[in-house]
């Protein structure tokens, strides 16, 4: 899979090929990242790539032609690539998304400053406009980086042994049960009986069940969404007993 980026600041997001399973992946040739930055694309004595928004207001707005030199640049050397604009008025991003994409093989993403860029811009040429969801960061790099890193893990050989995208929490709609390692006791905490007797059908079974229980009582939005088995609603069953007891 290829990204590219279309960035003021390619030197905050190249480092996300270096490590990690994204790291792996790339040396593994599986990924490859190229930032395109628009800087590059001036042909103005100062380099501009921004200016002041017609109508008046505060910030500033990122000029087209620099931007769409960069995109063009980037369209070249990945063609058929869809352009994702990252910004606060995109849909807000999905595992299903990302894997729709990530399937699709290819994307560049195109990263917002200031406050944000020409519509006539993002008209002529963004294919999809993407959201991390509703809080405010200061530009779109950090989620391009959020992007790549979340498609790369969906790639094939990306992820290593033990490591499976299809037990991702979100991968099958349920949040992960709790992990334990040494000690055997913590500040007076035990670690659960059921994970050191060696029964492993009975701890398969213990981790689903908690695996349900903390979905109902953190992300009952997740369930909701979610139809469960009968064997599956019986473990939830009991864990929703077992609390109302504590
Ligand atoms: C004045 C109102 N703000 C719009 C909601 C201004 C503004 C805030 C943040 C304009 C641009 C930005 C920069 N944010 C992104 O580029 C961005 C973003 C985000 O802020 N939240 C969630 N996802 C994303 S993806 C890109």
């Amino acid at each position: 899979m290829r990204f590219d980026v279309v960035t003021l600041f390619p030197g905050l997001v190249e480092p996300v090929i270096e490590h990690g399973v994204v790291g792996r992946a790339a040396e593994q040739g599986l990924v490859e990242l190229h930032c395109w930055n628009p800087r590059d694309y001036t042909r103005d004595r100062h380099r501009s790539v921004d200016d002041r928004p017609y109508g008046g207001g505060p910030g500033m707005i990122m000029l087209i032609e620099p931007l769409e030199a960069a995109i063009g640049a980037a369209r070249a050397a990945n063609p058929g690539a869809p352009v994702i604009y990252l910004s606060p008025q995109g849909r807000r991003l999905t595992q299903q998304m990302l894997a729709d994409r990530a399937q699709q093989g290819a994307a560049i993403f195109l990263c917002g400053r200031y406050e944000g860029i020409d519509e006539r811009l993002i008209e002529a040429e963004v294919d999809d406009e993407w959201s991390l969801g509703d809080y405010v960061i200061s530009g779109g790099e950090l989620a391009a980086m959020v992007c790549i890193d979340a498609m790369t893990r969906l790639l094939p050989g990306a992820l290593g042994h033990g490591e499976s995208a299809a037990r991702d929490s979100f991968s099958d709609g349920l949040l992960d049960c709790p992990h334990y390692t040494r000690p055997e006791e913590y500040a007076g905490r035990p670690v659960p009986r059921v994970l050191l007797n060696g029964n492993h059908r009975q701890i398969e079974v213990w981790r689903e069940q908690q695996a349900l229980g903390r979905t109902w009582l953190r992300r009952p939005d997740l369930l909701e969404q979610r139809e469960l088995d009968a064997r599956q609603q019986a473990l939830l069953d009991e864990f929703i007993a077992a609390t109302r007891k504590r």
